[in-house]
């Protein structure tokens, strides 16, 4: 670790195709953040790096959908990002964009010269092609029944039913999601990573040379190398992403995964003009924190593009993450199934560090983890509230309380307040050990030991009850006490760096360098402190039934999305139908029939006369909204007596899966007794 000068972090780009949530932050923004965090401390020569993957087909399906560009998707979705980062203080020294000149510029760049100096491979291949709109298509541009499990939905590259990788031409009945036609293979040429023709190298580079990665990133490294690699294409038939920089190739542009890394590059240019110090130099050691998801493009393609590119450097580890699931289901952006970080930010001002804290203690680094509300809660209330903010909220309030917030003098030391000194250091080795070795949720639990070191002193030393008999013992009790507080400042600082500086102003303290982490002098005897508040607040039941009640509906929306509408029933002749007499008419008086929950008492203009109809749809509509509101109704149903009131005919609804209803209506005003054929 030492043998380097200084450190360049990569963070995944996200997709600017939707907003940030719990997710990302558990698996890379915030380590990431805890990690730079730390090592500016520490002041190393750090630069954290990231910003939004802007290209890829997902983009332009979304824009599509939407109707608007793609830039314009990314507009949108980099500035949430951006800014719930920047509000959230993940720490980057850059956020930048794919979408920014600078990174076109050095995309087309690296790509030229691997062309150039032939690294690669040149290969025309069938691809399906759809006639109607004249554009290849990419895999995720078609749908099909999936071979493995019969599917219907199944995309050209996976089936998201059974999770099988696929390729397009795999998929029994193709069909173009741009036309709606099947598609017909083509020609079309394309360059390629040869990865198989790197195989031997990454062997060595990584499974020699980098035994002490996480097991779950050498795992996952082994099994690619172990399956035989794959020429692979870099470069698409798509009208969205940087264009192939050789002279005939419209229509074409890098593949996102090619470009996408680069971006870490462009970034540090844009960041500064010695960007060749951090990526070149010997003495730079680059780290990409990343999702498990991406480890395959970081440590296998990104690092064979480097080498074939000749001079820049290669990561020095990749602490990727396994996976963050919310109340025991797989987060998913299509589905809302998340903790958006702009609305929890929205939420629970002032909270940013409780969401940090949540994440690391309970960060997948080893295997997937769940994130709960409950847990969350828990965490608050049983460790920031009752371990650390109680701890430092009693030093400061018995120092206010008996010596007017001035820090005491320090006295002869005992056997114990030796053992708690000498404590402190011990914690700062570990915390060190575990943040050296990319282990967050162990180093948050080692910096917590130092606020349970304190509670234990404080409640073993008792000050309240001595100082009835000893003035100037509580005097050394609470030196020792304040001087744990000043080093948590340190200690907490990359984990919860909202409230180390709310507490260093509490005891009034500029933030001071890791290397004083250990110090039992950091506050001297006389130094006056600020009056104390509290660091950190209970969150209350009814503020997580709120949030649990969210993700209850939206649980709840996604299985009415997801119902199967009920099979058809048998045919019929057109004379069964012409026998019903629907009319268009309009409502002009609607009220609440008494006694009732579901039942409404209309008149009805009916064009042919004015009617009483009496409707189950209380529970759906108010009354007043209904006045005035065309509605279908069946004209000729014999009259049916109900609650008393004689109904003459049946108002149109349709039934949704919840069982809500809602009134069928033609949609323009036509007139009244127009008839429904
Ligand atoms: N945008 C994938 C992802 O967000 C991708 C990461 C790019 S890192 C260069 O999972
Ligand atoms: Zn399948």
């Amino acid at each position: 670790m030492t043998d380097f000068k200084r450190t360049l972090i990569t963070t995944a780009l996200p997709y600017a195709n939707g907003p940030i949530h719990i997710g990302h932050l558990a698996g890379v923004y915030v380590p990431a953040d805890i990690y730079v965090r730390y090592l500016r401390l520490k002041n190393e020569d750090v630069i954290m790096i990231g910003g939004s993957d802007e290209h890829g087909v997902p983009i332009t399906l979304k824009a599509k959908n939407e109707g608007v560009t793609p830039q314009d998707v990314v507009d949108k979705f980099h500035k949430i990002i951006k800014d719930s980062f920047q509000k959230f203080g993940i720490s980057f020294d850059v956020y930048s964009r794919t979408s920014a000149k600078i990174h076109h510029e050095t995309a087309s760049e690296i790509f030229r010269k691997l062309y150039d100096t032939g690294k690669l491979i040149e290969k025309t291949t069938e691809q399906y092609f759809d006639e109607a709109n004249n554009q290849f298509l990419a895999d995720r541009y078609i749908t099909g029944t999936c071979p493995k499990c019969g599917f219907e939905r199944a995309y050209g590259d996976q089936c998201e039913s059974c999770g099988t990788a696929l390729s397009p031409t795999e998929l029994i009945n193709p069909v173009s999601m741009i036309s709606g036609n099947a598609p017909v293979l083509k020609e079309t040429k394309h360059w390629y990573m040869p990865l198989d023709q790197y195989e031997p190298w990454l062997r060595e580079w990584i499974l020699e040379g980098h035994k002490e990665w996480k097991p779950n990133v050498y795992g996952q490294v082994k099994s690619w190398i172990d399956g035989g690699l794959q020429p692979r294409a870099v470069t698409r038939d798509l009208d969205w992403g940087v264009p192939v920089p050789v002279e005939g190739t419209e229509g074409k542009v890098l593949y996102v995964w090619f470009d996408a890394p680069i971006g870490y590059i462009s970034a540090t240019k844009e960041l500064t003009p010695n960007w060749e110090l951090y990526w070149k130099d010997k003495e730079t050691r680059l780290l990409h924190f990343i999702g498990k998801d991406n480890i395959v493009f970081h440590c296998i393609i990104f690092p064979s593009m480097l080498k074939a590119e000749g001079t820049y450097n290669l990561p020095d580890n990749v602490p990727a993450n396994e996976f963050l699931n919310l109340e025991g289901d797989k987060i998913s952006t299509s589905r809302n199934w998340a903790v958006w970080l702009h609305e929890y930010l929205d939420e629970f001002p002032g909270k940013e560090d409780v969401l940090k804290y949540v994440l690391t203690a309970n960060a997948p680094e080893t295997k997937d983890n769940d994130f709960t509300w409950k847990d969350f809660q828990a965490r608050n209330n049983n460790e920031l509230v009752a371990i650390l903010g109680n701890f430092v909220n009693r030093a400061l309030v018995l120092t206010q309380k008996y010596f007017g917030g001035k820090v005491p003098e320090c006295g002869a030391l005992t056997d114990t307040d030796k053992e708690t000194l000498a404590s402190i250091s011990l914690i700062k080795a570990e915390v060190e050990k575990s943040l050296d070795s990319f282990r967050f949720r162990e180093a948050l639990k080692n910096a917590m030991d130092l606020a349970r070191l304190g509670n234990k002193y404080l409640a073993d030393e008792e000050p309240w009850k001595v100082i009835k008999t000893d003035e100037e013992r509580v005097k050394t009790i609470l030196n020792i006490s304040l001087q744990i507080t000043a080093n948590l400042t340190i200690c907490l600082e990359p984990f919860l760096p909202f409230s180390m500086e709310k507490l260093r102003g509490f005891i009034n303290l500029e933030k001071l360098d890791w290397e004083k982490f250990g110090e039992t002098n950091l506050l001297k005897a006389g130094h006056q402190l600020n009056t104390p508040e509290l660091l950190f607040e209970k969150i209350e039941d009814d503020v997580i039934e709120k949030q649990v009640q969210k993700l209850l509906d939206t649980k709840k929306a996604n299985e009415l999305a997801q119902a199967k509408a009920s099979p058809a029933k048998e045919n019929i002749e057109y004379d069964d139908f012409s026998k019903m007499d629907i009319r268009v008419g309009t409502v002009i008086e609607a009220e609440k029939v008494a006694k009732t929950k579901k039942l409404l008492k209309l008149k009805i203009d009916t064009g042919i006369d004015q009617r009483t109809v009496v409707s189950g749809i209380a529970e759906y509509y108010e009354p007043e909204a209904l006045i005035g509101k065309q509605v279908s109704i069946l004209v000729n149903l014999a009259p049916k007596n109900l609650k008393g009131i004689e109904s003459q005919g049946m108002i149109l609804c349709a039934e949704n899966a919840d069982g809500s209803l809602s009134v069928v209506s033609p949609d323009k005003i036509v007139k009244n007794g127009a008839e429904v054929k």
